[in-house]
C-alpha cells in the first residue's frame, strides 16, 4: 500500500464520521449498553486510546469490542482473528462493510477505531478524539465502581492544550516523519518530534503525570505513541535520534503507565510490529518484521512512585481484562 507521496509532506485524512453517541441521544444514537460495538486493532495507536480508556472506565460490558487482525489490504481491516474470519456479532468479514452500511458511497479511509451500531450494522463514528472524550462525558452511567475521572472539568483546558501539542508533534509527528515524501519534510517532522519530546521530558521530570497529579486522557494519548516508539517508530519511521529506552524520564514515565492496570495489559507488540512492517509496503517493501527489540525492560521498576501522585485519584485500578480480551502470551513482555 502507498502512504508516501514523493516530494510531499504527509497529510492525514481527518474527515471523520462525526455523529456522536450521547446520553441524551441528540444525534439519534443514545448511550445504551450492548447496542454498539467498538472495532479496534491492537496495532493502531488511535484505536488503542479507546481500548485503554474503555478499560480504565470499566466499559467492557456496556461497549463490547471487536478486534481486527493486525494486517489489512487496501480494501479493509478484516476479522481474520475470529472463527470463520467473521465478527461473531456483526457477522461481517471486513470493517469496510460497516462503513458501506453507513454510506454506500463512502470513499475515505476505513479506519479504526470505529463504533458500529449493531442493529443496523452501520458505523456511527470514527472520530478518534471524540470517541474517548465521550466515554468520559457521556457514558458515565455505565462506568465501573471506582472509575477515574480522566477528563475532569477543572483540568479540561489544560488537557486540551497538552493533547493539541502532543497530537501535532508526537502522535501525528511520528507519521509525518515516517511518511514524509522529501528529506526536508522528514527533517522538519523529526526536529519537531524530538524538540517536543525534550519539553515533555522536562515537564515529567518532577511531575508523575502530564496534567494534575492523576492519570488523565492526556497520559493515555502520549502513552500510545511512546509504547510503540522503539518497536516501530525508531526503525520503520526513522525517528532515531534516540530510543525511548535511552530517554530516562520518558522511559520511566512510559514504564510506569505500562505497569498500571488498563495500560500494558492492552498492548500487543506482535500486532504492532506486524501491522507497521507488513502493511506499509512502500516504506518496507520486503515486509520483513524485525525480531527485536527486547521487551523485558517494560517490566523493570520505574521509581516514579517517589514523585507522589494518585494514579486513580479517588478511584481504584481496574481488575484484569475480561475473558477473551487478554493479550496472548508471547505478544507481551
Ligand atoms: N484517521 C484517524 C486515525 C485513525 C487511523 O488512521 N487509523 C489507522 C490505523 S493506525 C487506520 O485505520 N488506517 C487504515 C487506512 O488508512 O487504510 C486520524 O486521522 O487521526
Amino acid at each position: 500500500m502507498t502512504y508516501v507521496s514523493a516530494g510531499r509532506e504527509y497529510t492525514r485524512d481527518s474527515r471523520y464520521l462525526t455523529t456522536r453517541i450521547t446520553a441524551d441521544g441528540r444525534d439519534g444514537y443514545p448511550v445504551e449498553p450492548g447496542r454498539y460495538r467498538l472495532v479496534v486493532s491492537r496495532a493502531c495507536p488511535w484505536a488503542s486510546r479507546a481500548v485503554i480508556v474503555r478499560r480504565l472506565l470499566g466499559l467492557e460490558k456496556a461497549l463490547p469490542m471487536a478486534i481486527a487482525g493486525p494486517t489489512h489490504d487496501e480494501r479493509s481491516w478484516t476479522f481474520d482473528l475470529d472463527p470463520g474470519g467473521r465478527d461473531p456479532v456483526l457477522g461481517i468479514e471486513r470493517l469496510r462493510d460497516a462503513y458501506l452500511a453507513r454510506d454506500p458511497g463512502y470513499d475515505r479511509g476505513i479506519t479504526v477505531p470505529a463504533v458500529v451500531d449493531v442493529p443496523t450494522g452501520a458505523v456511527v463514528t470514527n472520530d478518534v478524539s471524540r470517541i474517548t472524550l465521550d466515554m468520559s462525558l457521556e457514558w458515565s452511567a455505565h462506568w465501573r465502581d471506582g472509575a477515574p475521572l480522566l477528563y475532569p472539568p477543572a483540568l479540561r483546558q489544560e488537557i486540551d492544550a497538552v493533547n493539541d501539542m502532543v497530537y501535532r508533534d508526537v502522535n501525528n509527528g511520528v507519521y509525518r516523519a515516517g511518511f514524509a515524501g522529501s528529506q526536508e519534510k522528514y527533517a522538519e517532522a523529526y526536529q519537531r518530534l524530538f524538540a517536543r519530546l525534550d519539553l515533555l521530558s522536562e515537564r515529567l521530570e518532577r511531575s508523575r503525570y502530564l496534567v494534575g497529579d492523576t492519570l488523565t486522557e492526556a497520559d493515555v494519548r502520549l502513552f500510545t505513541t511512546l509504547v510503540r516508539f522503539d518497536a516501530v517508530y525508531h526503525g520503520h519511521f526513522k525517528c532515531n535520534r534516540r530510543k525511548l529506552s535511552e530517554t530516562p524520564v520518558l522511559w520511566a514515565y512510559a514504564r510506569d503507565l505500562f505497569q498500571t492496570p488498563g495500560f500494558g495489559d492492552t498492548v500487543d507488540f506482535d500486532h504492532i510490529k506486524r501491522h507497521y512492517y507488513v502493511v506499509h509496503t512502500d516504506i518496507n517493501p520486503t515486509g520483513i518484521v524485525p525480531l527485536g527489540p527486547d521487551l523485558s525492560g517494560w517490566l523493570a521498576p520505574h521509581g516514579r512512585e517517589e514523585l507522589g501522585g494518585r494514579p486513580f485519584g479517588d478511584g481504584t485500578p481496574p481488575g484484569p481484562p475480561p475473558p477473551g480480551e487478554e493479550v496472548p502470551a508471547g505478544h507481551a513482555p
